[in-house]
């Protein structure tokens, strides 16, 4: 038998095993991950009777896609490099229902003890040129495996479902495009994201007032039964029966 193919053999193995640990990292990071969105999402719908998730999407950037960014980056093609290089291989999307929500989920997700932020990037506050608006983050979690525990970066976007909404087509449109786009229709583009913008704004005016509505029902509501006690239903009655005494 010839020896070298037996220590490439044996060197094929051990690569085959540390690449299918590096990728099994992002998954573990996402699954984690997702235990924690679920946690946020189920605990403030119990306390606040609400809940600011519409939907969360997952997903381990795919082989092709890992290669392509390597290419584009010129970075090594080792693990350590392309773990340093290429931070969004466990990205995770969350959508939210309303424009304060976003902000008050990356709060959430920040406070986090295991959680360390890398980079956050406020595309809502300073949209990209094209009009792409979302909160992103690159977070750092550790990952404790069976003999060894790794930090892990995560890509965390968190967006509005206007912004999802343009953001899925303007990708659906462009993708492969690559030639150069004319200015009529990058002023179209733009143009729609302002308008979702305003949509947002508009959505979550509507909310904050609906919500100060629900807030004066409660009082008035609290207000009755305490009048109940005293058989008298309602402020008008005891304003009423105040009066003829
Ligand atoms: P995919 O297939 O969604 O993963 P990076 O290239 O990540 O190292 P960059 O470009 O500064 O550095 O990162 P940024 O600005 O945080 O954006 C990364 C991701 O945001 C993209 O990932 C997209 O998912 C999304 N994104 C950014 N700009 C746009 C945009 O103009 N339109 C849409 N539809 N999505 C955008 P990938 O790797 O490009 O693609």
């Amino acid at each position: 038998m010839n020896m070298d193919s037996v220590i490439n053999l044996k060197e094929f193995k051990l690569l085959k095993t540390e690449l299918t640990r590096f990728m099994m990292a992002y998954k573990f990071a996402l699954d984690e991950m997702d235990t924690k969105i679920n946690i946020l999402s189920e605990e403030f719908n119990y306390m606040h009777e609400y809940n600011p998730i519409e939907h969360v999407k997952s997903r381990v950037k795919s082989p092709e896609s890992i290669i392509n960014k390597i290419y584009r980056k010129g970075c090594e093609p080792n693990l350590d490099s392309i773990r340093e290089n290429i931070r969004d291989i466990a990205g995770l999307r969350i959508t939210c229902s309303f424009i304060s929500d976003i902000y008050e989920i990356s709060k959430m997700i920040q406070k986090q003890k295991d959680i360390k932020v890398i980079e956050y990037k406020d595309y809502i506050k300073n949209p990209k040129p094209n009009g792409y608006q979302s909160l992103h983050m690159i977070i750092e979690i550790p990952i404790f495996m069976s003999d060894r525990e790794v930090a892990v970066y995560v890509e965390i976007q968190i967006r509005t479902i206007a912004m999802d909404f343009w953001a899925s087509l303007e990708h659906k449109i462009f993708y492969k495009y690559n030639k150069e786009v004319p200015q009529k229709l990058l002023n179209e583009l733009r143009e729609a994201s302002r308008m979702s913008s305003e949509l947002d704004k508009k959505m979550e005016r509507i909310n904050v007032e609906v919500n100060h509505l629900k807030k004066l029902d409660e009082a008035e509501e609290e207000y009755i039964v305490i009048d109940n006690n005293n058989r008298l239903n309602t402020p008008l009655k005891f304003l009423e029966a105040l009066i003829d005494k």
